[in-house]
C-alpha cells in the first residue's frame, strides 16, 4: 500500500456571532457569539480533511479562543508527516508534542479523521462503523428571565421546527421550578425537555429545584445540575428522575465514575472538551456497553461542526443515541459549502460523500494564523 503523509496543515480563527444576539448561561454568563477555530489539513497525495471546534466564551469550559489558537499553531509542525489514515497514531503524536489540553488537539484529529474517511472513499458515519445515514433528532435551548418569557420563547423553537427543548435554569431554583412547569404545561407531555443548569445549583440549591417540579419532576432530564459528581451523586436522595451529565465528562474516567456514582443515564460528550474524535469515540463506545444514552455535539461552531455531529451521532446505535445541536441556525457567519446538515427537526449526514463531504470558504475565513508545510 502505498505510503501517505500529511504535508500542510493550515489554521483559522473565526468569530461566530449569534443570529438572536445573545445566549445566556446560569450565572449571567452571557456570550454574544461563539469562537472557532477550522483547520485544514492536507496529505501529499492532494487529499484534504477539515474540522473545526472551538469555545463558548470563557466561563463555560475551562478554554480560551487564544489558547486554541497557540495550542493548534504548536501541535501543527508535529503532525506533519504523519500517515492520516490512522487518526489514532496522529492523535497520539500529538498527546506525546504536548501532556493535557485536549481542547487544542480537537479540530486537528476531526480534520484527520476527515482526510481519513476521504482517502477510503466513504463517509464519516461508515468509517466509524455506523448501519446507515441515520438521522439525530435536534434540541434547542429556550431562555427567558420569567415563566412567561420562556413560553414564549418555547413557542418560537416550535416554530422553528424544534421538537425537543433544553430549558436553562441554574440560578433561583424556585422561579425556575416555575419556567420548567409552565414550558410543560405549554408544550404537554409529548415534547422531550432537559433541564440544564450548566453546573449553576449548589447542592440545597438543586434539591429545592426538583422539590418544586413535583413528584413526577415535570417529566424533564436534569442535565448537569451541580459542578461536581459527588453533588449530583448527592441529588440522588431527592432525584430518582433521569440525569444527563455534560460539563462532567472530560474523559472515559469520568464517564466511569458518573456511572459508578449512578447518575450517568445519559453523557454528553463535547468534541473540544475531550479532545477530538479520537477520545470522544472510546467514550461513546463505553457508554453504549454501559447502556447509556449519548449526545455527541460541541460547544460552538457552524455546519462543520453540525455535520461532524451529524455523522458521529449517526455511527453511535440508534437505541442510545439522544440529540445534539445544529449551531448554524445559532449564528450569522457560515464559512463552508455543502449541503447543510440539519434536515427539519434532524441532522443527517450525507449518505455516499466521502469523509464530511464539506468545502472551506476562504473567503470568510480570511488569512490563516497557521500555514505549516513539510
Ligand atoms: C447548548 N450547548 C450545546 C451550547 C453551549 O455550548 C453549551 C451547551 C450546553 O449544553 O449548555
Ligand atoms: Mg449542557
Amino acid at each position: 500500500m502505498a505510503r501517505m503523509r500529511i504535508v500542510r496543515v493550515t489554521g483559522w480563527s473565526i468569530h461566530l456571532p449569534y443570529a438572536e444576539g445573545s445566549y445566556r448561561m446560569a450565572g449571567d454568563r452571557v456570550t454574544t457569539g461563539m469562537d472557532a477555530v477550522v483547520v485544514r489539513v492536507a496529505a501529499d497525495d492532494g487529499t484534504i480533511g477539515l474540522g473545526e471546534s472551538g469555545t463558548v466564551g470563557v466561563t463555560f469550559d475551562p478554554h480560551h479562543n487564544a489558547g486554541q489558537i497557540a495550542g493548534v499553531a504548536m501541535l501543527a509542525p508535529t503532525v506533519i508527516g504523519c500517515d492520516p489514515r490512522s487518526p489514532q497514531s496522529v492523535h497520539r503524536r500529538m498527546t506525546a508534542a504536548l501532556t493535557g489540553h485536549a481542547y487544542v488537539k480537537s479540530p486537528i484529529d476531526i480534520a484527520v479523521w476527515d482526510l481519513a474517511a476521504r482517502a477510503a472513499g466513504v463517509p464519516l458515519w461508515k468509517l466509524l462503523g455506523g448501519d446507515g445515514p441515520e438521522v439525530t433528532p435536534l434540541y434547542r435551548p429556550v431562555q427567558g428571565a420569567t415563566p412567561e418569557d420562556a413560553v414564549a420563547k418555547t413557542h418560537e423553537r416550535l416554530q422553528q421546527g424544534y421538537q425537543r427543548l433544553q430549558v436553562k435554569v441554574g440560578d433561583d431554583p424556585i422561579v425556575d421550578a416555575q419556567r420548567v412547569l409552565a414550558v410543560r404545561a405549554a408544550v404537554g407531555s409529548g415534547v422531550t425537555i432537559f433541564a440544564d443548569a450548566n453546573c449553576g445549583f449548589s447542592l440545597s440549591a438543586a434539591r429545592r429545584f426538583v422539590r418544586e417540579l413535583g413528584t413526577d419532576g415535570a417529566g424533564v432530564f436534569l442535565e448537569q445540575p451541580c459542578p461536581t459528581l459527588t453533588d449530583c451523586a448527592h441529588l440522588r436522595d431527592s432525584w430518582s428522575g433521569p440525569m444527563v451529565i455534560d460539563e462532567c465528562v472530560t474523559s472515559l474516567a469520568a464517564l466511569l465514575e458518573a456511572h459508578q456514582l449512578g447518575i450517568a443515564d445519559g453523557i454528553t460528550i463535547k468534541l473540544t472538551r475531550v479532545g477530538g474524535i479520537t477520545p470522544a469515540i472510546t467514550i461513546r463506545d463505553v457508554a453504549v456497553q454501559l447502556g447509556i444514552a449519548v449526545t455527541i455535539e460541541d460547544a460552538s461552531g457552524c455546519n462543520l461542526a453540525d455535520t461532524t455531529f451529524a455523522h458521529l451521532n449517526a455511527s453511535t446505535p440508534a437505541r442510545w443515541r439522544t440529540h445534539t445541536v445544529d449551531f448554524d441556525s445559532w449564528v450569522t457567519v457560515h464559512h463552508v459549502d455543502g449541503p447543510s446538515a440539519r434536515d427539519g427537526s434532524f441532522l443527517r449526514p450525507q449518505a455516499d460523500e466521502p469523509g464530511l463531504g464539506l468545502t472551506l470558504r476562504e473567503d470568510v475565513l480570511g488569512e490563516p494564523f497557521i500555514d505549516v508545510t513539510a
